[in-house]
C-alpha cells in the first residue's frame, strides 16, 4: 500500500518518541493539506504520545480553515523561541516560508520535511530525515501511510484532518492525483468517523457572494485563443479592492476558466500590490499541456497542471483589448 518509506517511517516515529517539545511548520498561504496534516501530527504527539506541540504559519489562515480548526490554534507569531524545540516538523510545500520560521538549525534539534513535490529544496536547512514523493497526493496522504505502516490507531479527530488534506489536494477527487489509493484511504477515513460532507461545506460550499461577483467579471472578460488553445482573463487591483478578493478567489476563476471546453489550459492574470501582475495557469491531465513550462519562461514556477509567474507592469486598455505594461 505504501510507497517504499519503511526506512524513512521507523526514523520518523523514533524521533517522535523522543521528542519533547514539537515545532510543526505549515506553509505561507496555508491550505487544507499543510493545516490538515500539521493538526493530524500535533493530535498523535499531544495525544497519543504526551508530547508538546505547536503548529507555526507565516501567514493567517482563511476563514475556512478557521472555522474547520474550532479552537484549535495556529502561532502565526514569528516571535516564539525556536530554540526550545527539539524537533522541527515541516509539512507539505516546505520551500513556502520553512526557512522563514527556521532560520538555521540549532544544536541538538532534529528537523524532518513531510512534502509531495518535487521542488523540496531547502536553502540552508538541512533535514535530518525528508520525504518529498510527487506519486502522493497530499501529505496527508503520507501520514496516512505512517499511521498505517505502525498500526497507529486514527482517531475520529486524525481522520478528519487527513481527509481535510486529502480532499483539499485532490480538489474533491477531482485532479489527476486521484489514484484509487486515494478512494481508498477516504473510505477508511470516513470509517474512523471523519465526516465528507462536513469538510465539503466548510471548506468548499462556503463562498462569500462578493467572490462569485469577482468571478462574474472576470468570466464576463474571458477569450479564447484559437491558436493556442489558451483561455484567457484578467482582474484588475480596482475588482479586487471593490470585492475584497484574495489569491483563493483567482485561482478558482482559473480552475473555473480551465473546464471550458476545447481549451488547452487557463491563464488569469490579476494586478498584484502597485507595480505587479500575477499569472495563474492551470491545465487537466487530459488537455496534455504542462503549464509549468510556460510558467518557467516568465520565471515562475509550480506543478505540471497548476502553475504561475509575476512579472512587472500594470494591465492597461488599448485598441485591441488589454496588454500588460
Ligand atoms: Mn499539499
Amino acid at each position: 500500500m505504501d510507497f517504499g518509506f519503511a526506512k524513512e517511517f521507523t526514523e520518523i516515529k523514533k524521533e517522535l518518541e523522543k521528542s519533547k517539545d514539537v515545532l510543526i511548520v505549515a506553509h505561507s498561504a496555508p491550505d487544507g493539506d499543510t493545516i490538515g496534516s500539521s493538526f493530524a501530527l500535533k493530535e498523535y504527539l499531544v495525544s497519543g504520545l504526551g508530547k508538546n506541540a505547536i503548529v507555526i504559519c507565516p501567514d493567517s489562515l482563511p476563514q475556512y480553515l478557521k472555522d474547520f480548526l474550532g479552537s484549535e490554534n495556529v502561532e502565526i507569531s514569528e516571535n516564539i523561541n525556536r530554540k526550545k524545540f527539539d524537533l522541527v516538523i515541516g509539512c507539505d510545500a516546505v520551500e513556502r516560508g520553512f526557512e522563514k520560521i527556521v532560520a538555521k538549525k540549532e544544536n541538538n534539534q532534529k528537523i524532518i520535511l513531510l512534502d509531495h513535490h518535487t521542488t523540496l529544496r531547502m536553502k540552508k536547512i538541512k533535514p535530518d530525515i525528508a520525504i518529498s514523493d510527487e506519486r502522493y497526493s497530499s501529505v496527508c496522504e503520507i501520514l496516512f501511510d505512517f499511521f498505517d505502516f505502525h498500526r497507529i490507531e486514527m482517531s475520529r479527530k486524525i481522520a478528519e484532518y487527513l481527509l481535510l488534506g486529502v480532499l483539499g489536494d485532490t480538489g474533491i477527487f477531482q485532479h489527476a492525483n486521484t489514484t484509487p489509493k486515494v478512494m481508498e484511504i477516504a473510505a477508511n477515513l470516513m470509517r474512523r468517523g471523519a465526516s465528507l460532507s462536513k469538510i465539503i461545506r466548510l471548506v468548499f460550499k462556503n463562498k462569500r457572494l462578493e467572490t462569485l461577483k469577482l468571478w462574474g467579471r472576470a468570466m464576463e472578460r474571458a477569450e479564447i485563443n484559437p491558436k493556442t488553445g489558451a483561455i484567457v482573463s484578467y482582474v484588475t487591483k480596482q475588482d479586487l479592492e471593490d470585492l475584497r478578493g484574495d489569491a483563493e478567489d483567482i485561482s478558482g476563476v482559473a480552475e473555473i476558466l480551465n473546464t471550458v471546453s476545447g481549451t488547452k489550459f487557463s491563464l488569469v492574470l490579476s494586478e498584484r500590490g502597485e507595480n505587479r501582475v500575477k499569472g495563474s495557469l492551470r491545465s487537466e491531465e487530459y488537455k496534455d499541456t504542462d503549464v509549468s513550462e510556460i510558467a518557467r519562461l516568465l520565471r515562475g514556477g509550480g506543478h505540471r497542471l497548476s502553475s504561475g509567474f509575476e512579472i512587472k507592469g500594470k494591465l492597461v486598455k488599448d485598441g485591441n483589448g488589454w496588454k500588460v505594461e
